[in-house]
């Protein structure tokens, strides 16, 4: 039974014991649990916090919430009425069906298209359609995005992001390689701070101290590295990563932040997040990450 459907959720189950489950609620993958090439005990990657809402109240604090049509507070007119993050990742997705189920993984699709609760605050036609693929030593979620509008409805301008919580000791954890990229640095005190680019000059990029930051052209493949593990995160049509750890200042006023979750992740966001994927009718978009374990 290695696709087990629940009332509120999906559970991927490989046979070497990797596992994944993603709730409707958001389409929102809240635990990844993988074997390594070094430890046959399959163990969670993924960091969701104990005050996490899991009945879809409000979006998930924790595992892989989808980001769509918009990243952070809206900017384009199109995105107006939408909370922080858009709309995706709290909106109850429908299961699409079953993509793969054989020995090289465990593939489901789930589907979100305009409902009436969407339609109250943006009026542009789309499908998405999310899938998630749990294989030996990875995890995979494609998001496609689809202009289904009629000729005279336009492009469909939108942002797109993985909001991974990858599980990892804050203080020890570093991301590369991210070594001479463009950021930009989202805890600056002022608008024209943060809009200043900057040059990473770290060769490993850590989370120490509160980081909120936004490369651009990033490389598209990194390594989390940590002494409880290692995982490769590979994209395709991402341009931008975002690392996010907000520390104990900013964490602590969190409301759904348990104490001291901000010690035990490193967020490893890749996003299309600057600027905005511009679809004609018809047009399908999508975006790619494939985790895998390394260690
Ligand atoms: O991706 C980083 C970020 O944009 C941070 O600025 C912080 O707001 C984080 O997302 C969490 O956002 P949320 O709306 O989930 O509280």
């Amino acid at each position: 039974m290695p696709v087990v459907e629940k009332q509120d959720r999906i559970i991927l189950q490989h046979p070497n014991g990797a596992s994944a489950e993603i709730l409707y609620y958001g389409a929102t993958v809240i635990s990844w649990k993988v074997p390594s090439p070094t430890n046959a005990e399959p163990s969670e990657r993924l960091f969701v916090s104990s005050k996490a809402a899991l009945d879809g109240s409000k979006p998930v604090r924790g595992g892989i919430p989808v980001v769509f049509p918009c990243f952070g507070a809206p900017t384009h007119p199109d995105h107006a009425k939408l909370p922080q993050h858009g709309f995706a990742r709290s909106e109850i997705w429908k299961f699409g069906g079953i993509v793969m189920d054989n020995e090289a993984g465990v593939s489901v699709r789930l589907t979100l298209e305009p409902t009436a609760s969407i339609k109250e605050k943006y009026e542009r036609p789309f499908e998405l359609a999310y899938v998630v693929t749990v294989a030996e030593h990875q995890l995979s979620t494609n998001l496609h995005v689809k202009n289904t509008g009629l000729s005279t409805t336009g492009h469909l301008e939108f942002q797109a992001l993985f909001h991974n919580y990858i599980r990892a000791p804050a203080d020890e954890v570093v991301i590369t390689p991210l070594h001479g990229v463009t950021y930009y640095d989202k805890t600056e005190p002022t608008e024209e701070l943060k809009a200043q680019a900057k040059t990473e000059t770290r060769p490993a990029v850590d989370v120490q101290n509160f980081t909120d930051f936004v490369y651009e052209n990033a490389p598209g493949k990194y390594v989390v590295t940590s002494p409880t593990g290692k995982l490769e995160i590979k994209t395709k049509n991402f341009p931008n990563v975002v690392v996010w750890n907000p520390q104990a200042e900013a964490g602590s006023k969190i409301g759904d932040m348990e104490t001291g979750g901000w010690e035990k992740y490193v967020c490893v966001e890749p996003g299309y997040v600057r600027g905005f994927v511009s679809l004609d009718v018809g047009q399908t978009w999508t975006g790619q990450q494939v985790l895998t374990v390394l260690e």
